[in-house]
């Protein structure tokens, strides 16, 4: 089998999907460790002209944006199934990688978790609390969405791990290490699904960097 290689600045939520889904699925790979600016860079350039990481590598077929990523190895490694077959799970699991990507990360995990967290350990930065004002108010409506869509459910698409919790884990496990995101996650049912997914051995192989651990 064609070795796999993962590009990646290491803390990256994003970047901690593909991996843990790769150790979900017990497939060996070499993490390509990068700084913050090297994204930017010419030669990353060519794998991932957005200039953001992951950037993935398998047997010569190069491919960027997790989700793609994550459904790529679970395609090519069916064992364990990360996807549900029953329609409606498999919805589910698409809506909730949909809110990740266009509401969660953009509107507030890029703000809040890296005004408090990733600015502050990788780049020395000062929160910028206007910033982090802005973005709080939108934490109740998209935890709340996602807790009622976790219900009383195992996991987010139904009894089975799927890839909305290992797109969801990684972001949600810096959250909740913010004032705004402890709050918001406060009395509903997602620390317990946290916790339940950072026991994972996926999750423990993948933790980000202990300088970003400690910074909030
Ligand atoms: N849509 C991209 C988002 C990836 C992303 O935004 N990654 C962040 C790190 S978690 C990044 O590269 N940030 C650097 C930047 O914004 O310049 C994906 O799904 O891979």
């Amino acid at each position: 089998m064609s070795a796999i290689v993962v590009h990646g600045v290491p803390g990256s939520p994003f970047l901690r999907s593909v991996l843990a889904t790769l150790e979900e699925k017990r497939q060996a790979y070499r993490l390509r460790a990068m700084s913050p600016g090297d994204s930017k860079s010419p030669a990353y350039l060519q794998l991932h002209p957005f200039g953001r990481v992951p950037a993935f590598e398998h047997g010569g077929f190069a491919l960027y944006e997790t989700q793609a990523i994550v459904r790529y190895i679970d395609a090519v490694f069916p064992e364990p199934a990360l996807q549900p077959s029953d329609p409606r799970a498999a919805a589910r699991m698409n809506q909730i990688i949909g809110i990740n990507d266009w509401y969660l990360f953009p509107e507030i995990a890029r703000v809040i978790v890296f005004q408090r967290i990733v600015g502050p350990a990788l780049l020395g930065l000062t929160p910028d609390q206007a910033a982090i004002a802005a973005a709080a108010p939108k934490v109740p409506t998209c935890i709340g969405a996602l807790a009622r869509l976790l219900g009383d459910q195992e996991y987010l698409a139904g009894d089975r791990v799927s890839l909305a919790d290992l797109m969801l884990a990684p972001q949600l496990d810096y959250l909740a290490i913010t004032p705004e995101g402890r709050a918001g996650m406060q009395g509903t049912p997602l620390p317990a699904w946290l916790a339940r997914m950072t026991a994972r051995p996926s999750m423990q192989a993948t933790l980000p960097p202990e300088k970003l651990r400690k910074a909030a």
